[in-house]
Formats: structure tokens, sequence, C-alpha cells
């Protein structure tokens, strides 16, 4: 079962340098939170990020919502990432050929991949995309292949599941671990469960998103480190709620480990 190993012992059976350097960093700073920085202003980010990031493992942006983006904002979010010993996750839900993700990979306005240290990869095109991620990737890079997703009705069925497990037992290097909702979706404990769709309460929002209590993610469902975006961002005070987060998840997660 591998939800019973602490992180730093996963992180001495990584084939991924995020993979090694996220289970190290959860470790030392006793977190599994990450926070998913959904705002659209480049400064209302930055103070969150500034209030949080000792709290957090992972910052999740998109940064493709950000209205006022410069490559300042970049270097200011880096600058954070280094203070607070966080590592930063673009969650842009690649999905096309392998040549035009490439291409938004490594170009564009963003280019991701000269500043997020892990990204997130939809495993409908075939390998191709894979292939693509590892040829322009460098070797502090990695992807989370996404294996389920938390919202209602999506079209994730268990053998798209099965073989996205598989696709990524191809690119050892490369991935990180999987977006996903369960504990069985995947065996190997080098690799990162991120879990998105979590609030203290279990309820759901208008747009089909579901939310799971961090007891039965990281207790029933596997999950290694958790993502909460609007239970915090949208906290009277979101601060003192990321603290709370981060409390009642490594709780769970020692609760798991010491079996
Ligand atoms: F892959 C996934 C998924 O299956 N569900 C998600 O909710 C990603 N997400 C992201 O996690 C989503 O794009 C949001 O950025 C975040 C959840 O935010 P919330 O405010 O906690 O619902």
């Amino acid at each position: 079962d591998r939800t019973l190993l602490p992180y730093e012992k996963r992180a001495e059976l990584t084939s991924n340098s995020i993979a090694k350097r996220l289970f190290t960093i959860m470790a030392t700073k006793k977190t599994n939170l990450c926070l998913s920085v959904d705002l659209t202003s480049s400064t209302k980010i930055l103070d969150l990020v500034q209030k949080v990031g000792e709290h957090v493992c992972l910052v999740k942006t998109h940064i493709d919502i950000v209205e006022d983006y410069t490559d300042n904002f970049i270097v200011q979010l880096k600058e954070l990432a280094q203070k607070f010993n966080f590592l930063v996750l673009e969650d842009r839900k690649y999905a096309d050929i392998g040549h035009t993700v490439s291409l938004q990979y490594s170009k564009g306005l963003y280019n991701v991949a000269d500043w997020a240290d892990c990204v997130t990869v939809h495993s409908l095109p075939g390998e191709g995309i894979l292939k693509a991620l590892n040829d322009s990737a460098h070797s502090s890079r990695g992807v989370f292949l996404l294996a389920e997703m938390s919202s209602e009705g999506n079209l994730i069925t268990p053998d798209y599941t099965e073989a996205t497990v598989k696709m990524a037992a191809k690119y050892p290097e490369l991935i990180t671990g999987f977006v996903c909702q369960k504990k069985s979706t995947f065996k190997d404990p080098s690799l990162i469960q991120l879990t998105p769709g979590v609030q203290l309460e279990s309820s759901k929002d208008e747009l089909g998103q579901v939310y799971n209590t961090p007891e039965k993610v990281i207790l029933e469902n596997g999950a290694d480190v958790i993502v909460v975006g609007r239970g915090i961002v949208s906290a009277k005070n979101p601060e003192a709620q990321a603290v709370v987060y981060k409390d009642t998840l490594w709780k769970c997660y020692t609760k798991r480990v010491s079996g």
C-alpha cells in the first residue's frame, strides 16, 4: 500500500526530480497543502502567496486567467517560492497533439517551460503529448497526468484511467504523479497523488465541482498533495483558513502513516 509509506521514504524512490523535491518539501515543512490561487489580479495573487507561502508545499496557477500578466509577476512569484520553499504547478491541462503542446509549453506569452516546476497534462491525445514534453522539458521539470477528474459527469472511464497509468509508466523521469481521486488508481509509491475537489465539508458548487473532506481524500482515497482553491481563497481570512487546512490535512496524513 503506497499510502502507508511516509513522504521522506517515498522521496528516496522517485525517478522524477520534482517528485523528489515535493516529497522532501512536504516532509520538511510538514504540509501537504497545495493552494490553488485562482485569482485574476497579479497583485492579489502575490499578496495571498506572501501570506500563506509558509503553509504550502505547492502553489497551483492558472496563468491564463491573470488579467495583468507581466514577466515581473513571475519573477516575484519565483522569489516567494524560493523564500518559502514551495514549488509551482501550472494547471494548464495540455490536451493537443504533441507538436502543438511543445509550442504551447515553451513559446507564447507565458513561456510556461521557463518557470513552472510542473504542469498538468491530459492523456487523451495519446503518448505523443508526453514525448513532446519529455523532449522540451529540462531535467528539473515534472508532469502530473490527469487520470481522473473531480467534476460531476466527467467522461473519464475506468479503462481510460488504467490506460493513462500505463502510459505514464513509459516516462518515469518525466512523471511527477497523477491528478486523481482514488487510491486504487495507481500503486507506484514513487508517484504523487494530487487530489483537487477538497473542502472541510463535503459539498458541490453550482457548476459540477464535487468537494470531499480531508479525512475522506487522505485516509480513504489516498491523496498525497491536496488542492484547495476557494476553501481558502474565498475565506474571510485566507491566511487563518490556510492554517486550518494545513493542520487538518497534516493530521490526516500522520494518522495514515502511523497505521
Ligand atoms: F484536474 C482538476 C480536477 O479534476 N478538478 C479541479 O478542481 C483540476 N481542478 C482544479 O483545482 C480547478 O481547475 C481549480 O483550479 C482547482 C479547484 O478549485 P476549488 O476552488 O477548490 O474548487
